[in-house]
């Protein structure tokens, strides 16, 4: 028996009634499953000859967990809450079977089952926080029924995904089974008829949560920078895990419905959709060359770690650099990378050893010759790029991608020194690269499709995020980078300390200010830019010359030991005293009575400088759309994920408000704060960025 219009299918086997789920692509558990759930559940119950139920999921997983692209609309009845808890109070027993990413709802529906049998090979987790929510159909309440409290506080407040492995060896499954999920299903059904495989409601088992453990964990989460509330609710919603179950799911509902309605739950949510709404590009229809070696051309910071993330995903590498002693000592520290991987637990001393086997570091570019693809990330300099372009040109096997690693200059001037424009291509990775996931990719004039189709199936081998980028100087993010850097050097020459600067967007929620950020990476690079664009700044631009200063002495950062701050050896940082009198001496030659700026001001300035470059990059078609914007910072530049990106965090501002504070600020400044046409536009017509995102 099947009903073939339902995402749930419902058969019966002699005593066994088997609920398939079937909603491809995760079996997201959207308002056509939930009903088909409980319909299922209806007609076995009613069913005299079906002594016992098995749940299973076709395809991917068991579930992927609740429908995300419901979240925020109207709720549809049943609530998957509702649903579980008829699961739960099933009079006939009821088992199902974990495979594949079984999470949130998904696993959840396994918890209100009576018992539980694990593919191997999957993961499971209650990953909800990193949405911005909490488990809320059960989750809070019935894990810590089944394993010990501290277990399920960190699993529940950390987003962790298991190995189905760890989660039955800590009690969440109750068994391990094997084969296809149907026939897993059809045997743990029989196993509880034969009376080997136990059943019991978890709602019905009792524990007391260790309130102490919990106001630690609730301590530490408070304490964290910024402290978000998904976590924080999580482990309260555990603490009442102790009352009878049907107390604790109100009380876990309610902290739910709270985080549904809070602007990070938003921004969580933009931040998972932004990742996946980047692969839609015009491109994605052609055929992707084949990329089975590679070449990278430099043995700098980027080689290094561009040549790293190609071996790690399985590529062989040939890595040219101009002397011999560089090109050991670049493969030095590659192999360094991938010990450091080996020790993170991302590869397996086997994948380390056959990665470092597949590497050669060579000072001869012919060698370069029957590579697939080449990324050449030398000095940020025209010049030698077109010159390593046109050697590539007379020494590549034709159909060769050629990439370049750079994070400004002209991709097309680039190309033109190459008979091949169209194999040419913009691949900027993210440092460090083996560890960023941001790749942008940027599309000369005359880049072939089929180019742009290799450089999406490359990111995707190597697990990065491919964001479309047109030719512009600095493309996405860098160009909008040099731009709101801007607002941060003036408010310090008005009034503003680069440290509390750095503190108020710290609390904003990124992971560094912009001031500790140039002493990482290193403020010479920055110092080289503002040289090569010095000739073409307009007359009226007011130029910061602080940085500058800094650099004349030598001091680039971290790497010299000092620049903005002075760092003692954990890495605690304090202001420095040198540039703290540099500032000064700079106001005071420009005659400038240092003001005040709150926090407050600080964030919206530096905000409405980023989000107003962003608007011009969307309006110009360097970036195809909004989202495309805010994966570009959420994914390389540590923006913080639960503000979902610039663009995400300019609609939750507005953008009459984002056109006021403009003309506010440009009574000071009219040449540096100018209204974007776009955002004119959004609100003249009171639209949001979110509406172009869905054009
Ligand atoms: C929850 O369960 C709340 C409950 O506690 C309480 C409720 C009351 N819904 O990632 P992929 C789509 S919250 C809808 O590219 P992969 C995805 O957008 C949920 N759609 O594949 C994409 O669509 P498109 C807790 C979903 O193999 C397509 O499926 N669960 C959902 O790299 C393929 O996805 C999670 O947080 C969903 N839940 O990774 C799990 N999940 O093709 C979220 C995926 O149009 N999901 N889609 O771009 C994931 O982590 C990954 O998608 C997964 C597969 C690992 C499953």
């Amino acid at each position: 028996m099947s009903q073939n219009e339902s995402p749930v299918k419902v058969e019966t086997q002699g005593e066994i009634g088997l609920i398939g789920l079937n909603n491809p692509p995760v079996n997201a558990l959207g308002a056509a499953v939930r009903q088909g759930l409980v319909d299922a559940i209806a007609q076995l119950t009613k069913d005299a000859s079906v002594r016992v139920i098995a749940i299973y999921g076709e395809g991917r997983a068991l579930s992927a967990g609740a429908d995300i692209r419901e979240f925020g609309k109207t709720p549809i009845e049943p609530s998957l809450p509702d649903v579980l808890n008829i699961v739960e109070a099933s009079e006939k027993p009821v088992v199902a079977v974990v495979h594949g990413t079984t999470f949130g709802g998904g696993l959840e529906l396994a918890l209100a089952s009576h018992a539980r049998i694990g593919l191997p090979g999957g993961r499971v987790g209650l990953p909800e926080v990193t949405l911005g929510i909490l488990p809320g159909a059960g989750g809070t309440q019935r894990l810590p029924r089944l394993i010990p409290l501290q277990n399920a506080i960190e699993i529940i407040s950390t987003g962790r995904h298991l190995p189905i492995s760890e989660a039955h060896e800590l009690g969440i499954l109750d068994r391990m089974g094997e084969g296809q999920p149907r026939e897993a299903a059809l045997a743990a059904a029989q196993a509880v008829l034969a009376g080997e495989l136990k059943t019991r409601r978890t709602g019905e088992i009792s524990v007391t949560p260790d309130s102490a453990m919990i106001d630690a964990a609730l301590e530490k989460l408070r304490s964290r920078r910024p402290a978000l509330e998904a976590p924080i609710k999580a482990v309260q919603a555990i603490g009442h895990a102790g009352k009878p179950i049907a107390e604790g799911l109100q009380a876990e509902r309610a902290l739910f419905m709270e985080l549904m309605a809070s602007p990070d739950r938003q921004g969580l949510i933009h931040a998972f959709n932004a990742e996946r709404a980047v692969k839609h590009i015009p491109e994605a229809g052609a055929v992707p060359r084949e990329i089975a070696s590679a070449g990278v051309i430099g043995g700098g910071t980027m080689g290094v770690g561009i040549a790293t993330a190609l071996l790690t995903a399985g590529i062989p590498v040939t890595l040219v650099e101009m002397a011999q002693d560089r090109a050991d000592a670049a493969k030095t520290a590659i192999t360094r990378n991938l010990d450091g991987a080996v020790k993170r637990g991302k590869l397996s001393a086997e994948a380390r050893d056959k990665a470092a086997a597949a590497l050669t570091a060579t000072t001869e570019l012919e060698s370069l010759a029957q590579v697939d693809l080449v990324i050449e990330a030398v000095f940020e300099d025209i010049g030698v790029k077109k010159e390593i372009f046109g050697k590539l040109d007379r020494i590549c096997k034709a159909g060769a991608v050629l990439g370049t690693n750079t994070s400004y200059l002209d991709v097309n001037d680039i190309a033109a020194m190459t008979s091949r424009p169209q194999d040419v291509i913009g691949l900027h990775f993210f440092s460090p690269a083996h560890v960023m996931r941001l790749l942008e990719v940027v599309v000369g004039d005359k880049t072939a499709p089929e180019i742009v189709a290799t450089a999406w199936a490359l990111a995707a081998r190597m697990k990065k995020v491919a964001v479309r980028s047109g030719v512009c100087d600095g493309f996405i993010g860098n160009r909008i980078l040099a731009h709101y850097r801007k607002a941060a050097d003036y408010m310090m020459l008005d009034g503003a300390s680069f440290e509390q600067i750095d503190h108020a967007l710290e609390d904003f929620g990124f992971a560094m200010g912009p001031f500790a950020v140039a002493d990482l990476a290193g403020m010479d690079i920055g110092w080289a830019t503002r040289k090569r664009k010095a000739p073409t700044r307009p007359p009226e631009e007011r130029y910061v010359r602080i940085a500058d200063r800094i650099c004349e002495q030598g001091w680039f950062g971290r790497k010299t030991g000092k620049g903005y701050y002075l760092y003692d050896d954990p890495g605690n940082r304090t202001p420095n005293p040198d540039v703290v009198k540099i500032v000064e001496s700079e106001r005071a030659e420009q005659g400038i009575a240092p003001r005040e700026f709150s926090d407050e001001d600080i964030v919206a300035r530096y905000m409405t400088a980023m989000i107003s470059e962003a608007a011009r990059v969307v309006r110009e078609g360097i970036a195809q759309r909004p989202v495309d914007v805010d994966a570009v910072f959420l994914f390389g530049y540590g923006f913080p994920r639960h503000r979902g990106g610039p663009l995400n965090y300019a609609d939750q501002i507005g953008a009459m408000e984002l056109v006021r504070r403009i003309e506010e600020y440009a009574k000071e400044d009219p040449h540096y704060w100018q209204v974007p046409a776009l955002l004119r536009e959004l609100a003249e017509t009171g639209r949001s960025f979110a509406d172009l995102n869905r054009e």
